[in-house]
């Protein structure tokens, strides 16, 4: 209640010109229809306007000391035929990355444990695939149903899907399904040039109409202006549905690739943009992904104020090293999060304790 009235009490605060849009959002309300100019205004409030703007909403929806946790593994590397600019996997870059086939299934299931006993919650399976191939395909759906028997969450990556996989993945129980947009429309073609965006929106809709959980969002520091920022989130939140999970990357520069060497994205613009998210698609579970290990806990902890409530958490994203999980369980300690498995647990045993304190308090009786 008292964050509803702060909230208020600020829009009232906030100069006319700005009212005409930060009116028309309220807490949890789910809005299809964003244009570009109240978007940008949104990256233009004063820091602290937009970060308790941000905040409000997201303490509105979500546990604010809570953080879902994923781990991700590559479970086929390499040599992919699509040639986007910012990718180590890309046959068309010179990586020196070693390539490799699809995993065993063993393979995937030691690791999905171990991201199991490390406190993960949902385990991620990423292929450098345009689209999966016949042989492989029933393989991954095993691995999904391997990983689903852990009592794990389920999410794969594996590039363009026509109906008839959507439905296979939803038949496996495949809980999540990875597709970015990554970047505008209109800077897309800058990026990669051997699938269109609308390839992407494509298989998006299909997912979507099959009743999988969409996670897409996009990668910040590939020379985009902040309009094409504006613009991708745009795409994300005008869609029909919003996805269920937005993972916000930034550029991990790979030396080999088009991007290596880029100028960096400002800390501060990053932040901004988290928070632009949060307000934007209010119920969708906004994820500070890929380069971590590149962010101060200070820059980080204002991504978690600004509205990020998940991240990939183990020391190996899919070809490069992720945020150490040491210094990630000191960064959580500190910050005072907790991961979903600790809430959970800490949920039973408060379950337990009134029972037995129940059962203590009838036998005293
Ligand atoms: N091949 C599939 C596809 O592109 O959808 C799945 C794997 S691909 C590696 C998954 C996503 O990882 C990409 O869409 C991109 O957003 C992200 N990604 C890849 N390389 C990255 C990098 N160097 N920095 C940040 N994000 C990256
Ligand atoms: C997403 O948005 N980021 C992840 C996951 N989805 C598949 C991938 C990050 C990759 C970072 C570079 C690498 O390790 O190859
Ligand atoms: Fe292939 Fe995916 Fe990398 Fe693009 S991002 S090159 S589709 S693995």
């Amino acid at each position: 209640m008292y964050d509803i009235v702060c909230f208020f009490i600020l829009i009232k605060n906030i100069t006319m010109s700005k009212v005409k849009y930060m009116t028309t959002q309220t807490m949890d309300e789910l809005r299809h229809d964003w244009d570009i100019a109240e978007i940008e205004a949104l990256f233009e409030l004063p820091l602290n306007d937009l970060l308790f703007q941000a905040h409000s909403i997201h303490r509105a929806n979500f546990d604010p000391n809570a953080i879902q946790i994923s781990t991700l593994l590559s479970i086929k590397t390499g040599k992919c035929s699509e040639d986007c600019g910012y990718c180590s996997q890309s046959a068309h870059h010179n990586t020196e990355l070693e390539a490799e086939s699809l995993l065993p299934l063993e393979e995937v299931i030691e690791a999905a444990q171990k991201a199991k006993d490390e406190g993960a919650d949902r385990f991620c399976m990423g292929a450098a695939w345009s689209r999966p191939n016949k042989r492989d395909f029933p393989k991954v759906l095993e691995m999904i149903k391997a990983v689903k028997s852990l009592d794990l969450e389920s999410c794969v990556t594996l590039g363009m899907l026509d109906s008839e996989q959507v439905q296979q993945l939803k038949e496996a129980g495949l809980d999540y399904y990875n597709h970015n947009l990554d970047t505008s429309p209109e800077f897309y073609g800058n990026v990669i040039s051997t699938r269109t965006f609308q390839d992407r929106l494509d298989t998006l809709h299909n997912v979507q109409e099959a009743g999988i959980n969409v996670c897409s969002g996009g990668i910040m520091g590939m020379g985009e202006e902040r309009k094409d920022r504006c613009s991708l989130l745009s795409q994300l939140a005008n869609m029909e549905q919003h996805p269920d999970s937005v993972p916000i990357n930034m550029l991990v520069q790979v030396e080999g690739t088009p991007l290596y060497g880029q100028d960096e994205i400002e800390p501060l613009e990053f932040v901004r943009t988290v928070a632009v998210a949060r307000i934007m698609m209010p119920h969708s579970v906004v994820r500070l992904s890929a380069g971590r290990e590149e962010m101060s806990d200070e820059m980080q902890a204002m991504c978690f104020f600004a509205g990020a409530n998940s991240v990939f958490y183990g020391e190996r994203l899919l070809t490069t090293d992720g945020a150490s999980t040491n210094s990630d369980q000191k960064l959580f300690d500190n910050l005072g999060l907790k991961t979903h498995l600790e809430k959970k647990k800490s949920c039973k045993n408060k379950h337990k304790h009134s029972h037995s304190e129940h059962a203590q308090s009838r036998a005293s009786a």
